[in-house]
């Protein structure tokens, strides 16, 4: 054991390797849900009482960022970020994607309404940064393929993207959504490595 070691190498040596990952989607899809479900530490959210026409929805919404933390093993730390859901706060978007190894779309399978404004945010973080994503579908059931099917139009993805049914408040089922989203991680790798 030696003592002149400094912290920063300690993190290096014994913490494996930091990802980031942005969870988005639409007000109230569920992300600071989510994020709460899995994080091993106490999530710093942001949240603030709303004082506007949306308070019947719900009490309190993200209007900076949510962070959360999961260790996967040794070698892999997750961090993960949420991003405001309101537009007034999409300059936080940017912010929040820099440096990010992918993403989750979340979406809300009870507000069909809510399809539009995820098309927008996807459309943004395409732009923003050429990383792999996910997408989840908060509180459904199960995903029939006509549902499967007009969501993805909805959304411009194509078939090879994950489109995953998830309950954000079950451990479990966000691990399976992280889990697709290191997956595409991967494929993405290995499809450089061929092309390289
Ligand atoms: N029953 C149920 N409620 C949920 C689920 N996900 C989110 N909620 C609730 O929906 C509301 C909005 O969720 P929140 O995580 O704040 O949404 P955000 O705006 O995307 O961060 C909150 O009242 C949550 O408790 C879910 O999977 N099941
Ligand atoms: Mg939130």
């Amino acid at each position: 054991m030696t003592t002149t070691r400094t912290p920063g190498r300690a993190r290096r040596r014994h913490g494996g390797q930091a990802v980031k990952i942005v969870v988005t989607g639409p007000f109230a899809a569920g992300k600071t849900t989510l994020i709460r479900t899995i994080s091993e530490i106490t999530v710093l959210s942001t949240d603030r009482g709303i004082t506007d026409s949306t308070r019947a929805r719900k009490a309190e919404t993200t209007v900076a960022m949510d962070f959360g933390r999961i260790t996967v093993d040794r070698e892999l730390v997750l961090y993960l970020f949420g991003t405001p859901g309101q537009e007034r706060f999409d300059f936080m978007w940017e912010i929040l994607g820099e440096g990010m190894l992918g993403y989750v779309l979340l979406v809300d399978a009870m507000r069909p309404d809510s399809l539009g404004e995820a098309a927008g945010i996807l459309t943004a973080f395409r732009r923003m940064a050429r990383v792999p994503y996910v997408v989840g579908l908060n509180r459904s059931g199960g995903l029939d393929p006509e549902e499967e099917a007009r969501i993805r139009s909805a959304l411009e993805i194509s078939p090879e993207v994950a489109l995953l049914p998830c309950d954000a408040t079950d451990k479990e089922s966000v691990k399976a959504l992280l889990l697709a989203l290191l997956y595409a991680v991967l494929d993405e790798i290995d499809s450089e490595s061929v092309r390289a």
